[in-house]
């Protein structure tokens, strides 16, 4: 459970503020003063100043905390270590907590390591809930076409083709979020908060949960570009596809009702015009990916080879000897995967023995558009929604064994 010390909410209490902009953090202290100073004058325009930034952070050893205090606002400002299991999303949920005790209608939640914030972004994210009937804002933004590879191949497709609502950045980690939906994701089990919704599985189980749960309209915010500390996904994305995918499985089993009746792809409109922008260079490890997939397959190939059907079976010997997947064979294999989930005691190899599918996955991605425009890697991207759709029913046949 997330606990959030009461008396650090009672020097708040009765403030009436308006917006709570929640920035959770753990050693970003070469990037976190720009974000606050970018919050504050973003409440100062569009909330009239009277607003609360919260610094959830994770007992970092570089002085992100002092950097953020240290930052002259006009909003008040309060930063704590939160309780709990390690992890961005046991940050966010003493973040709800808090807002939650403080009753404040709106919270907004941004990353300390964004260099790209801008104080319009506030109004973007907030004026759909405030104006229109919104109760979840994600983020919609133009990212290079190599940053966001668990977003890409598998999270907005399944989000969209599943799930049934086009959300471009459903783990984005930049939300508005109504009271009412902050209300909602409180009276969830508190047992999720010793999953890794605690860590970085909060994104996908706060947006998988918005539409689930059925509470309210959901807007995208046009932003322009999110620039920020990027990753190599084969070097540093293991453990995020992980926690990720696990919540996102995990999910798809506790709203099993809601997918399998839906039939449709809703499209979720932009707030905002979209900016010219343009997006950092980023280089990928092409080798080191498929040396990864290749070698990961490798080592769990007995255990592939128990789950997997006989056709499915030919796939692993292949990436294990190419290091890549296409397209349809991905989406095959985490169907599969995504079934064989809910046996409890399969859930920590199923999710191990996907990562290298994922590496095989980017670096054929990686592959076919290297020397392309970033419209031509978008197109992809948009495609893969249909073979992820059009495949529904092999999930359901997976699903129903
Ligand atoms: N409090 C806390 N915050 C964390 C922790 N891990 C990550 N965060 C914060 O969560 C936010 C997002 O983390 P990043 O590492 O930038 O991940 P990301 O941008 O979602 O992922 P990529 O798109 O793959 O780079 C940042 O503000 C981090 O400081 C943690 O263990 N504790
Ligand atoms: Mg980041």
């Amino acid at each position: 459970m997330v606990l959030l010390p009461e008396k650090i909410a009672d020097k708040f209490k009765g403030k009436d503020y308006e917006i709570l902009v929640g920035i959770p953090s753990y050693n970003n202290s070469s990037t976190i003063s720009r974000v606050v100073r970018v919050v504050d004058e973003g409440i100062k325009e569009y909330f009239n100043g009277k607003g609360l930034i919260v610094n959830s952070d994770g007992n970092s050893n570089d002085g992100t905390r002092e950097v953020f205090m240290s930052v002259e606002t006009l909003a008040e400002k309060v930063s704590f270590v939160y309780e709990g299991l390690p992890g961005k999303g046991s940050a966010m949920g003493s973040i709800m907590k808090l807002a939650n005790i403080l009753e404040v209608p709106v919270v907004v939640f941004v990353d300390s390591d964004l260099r790209s914030i801008e104080p319009w972004w506030i109004d973007r994210l907030t004026r759909p809930i405030v104006e229109k009937n919104a109760v979840y804002v994600t983020p919609y933004y133009v990212r290079h076409k190599y940053d966001g590879t668990i977003t890409n191949n598998i999270c907005y497709p399944i989000v969209s083709a599943i799930f049934g609502k086009k959300i471009r950045q459903p783990i984005g980690g930049d939300f508005g979020v109504s009271l009412t939906l902050i209300k909602n994701y409180l009276s969830q089990s508190e047992d999720v908060w010793k999953t890794d919704v605690a860590k970085f599985g909060i994104d996908i189980w706060m947006t998988t949960t918005a539409i689930g749960e059925k509470v309210g309209d959901i807007y995208q915010a046009s932003l322009g570009a999110k620039i920020h500390d990027v990753k190599d996904p084969g070097k540093h994305l293991g453990p995020m596809f992980s926690q990720v995918v696990g919540t996102l499985f995990r999910q798809l089993e506790k709203y099993e009702k809601y997918w399998v009746e839906n039939d449709r792809i809703d499209p979720v409109p932009v707030f905002g015009d979209a900016p010219e922008v343009e997006v950092e260079p980023l280089t990928v490890d092409i080798e080191n990916l498929k040396n990864s997939a290749q070698k990961g397959i490798e080592n769990n190939y007995d255990f592939l080879h128990e789950i997997l059907e006989k056709e499915l079976v030919n796939v692993v010997s292949q990436t294990r000897e190419t290091g890549v997947i296409e397209l349809e064979k991905w989406v095959e294999i985490v169907y599969k995967f995504a079934a064989e989930y809910r046996k409890p005691q399969l859930r920590e190899k199923i999710i191990k023995s996907l990562v290298p599918f994922y590496f095989a996955r980017v670096a054929d991605f990686v592959e076919k558009t290297f020397d392309k425009p970033d419209e031509y890697a978008e197109n992809l991207i948009e495609k893969q929604i249909e073979t992820f759709r059009s495949k529904k029913d092999l999930l359901m046949k997976f699903w129903r064994k």
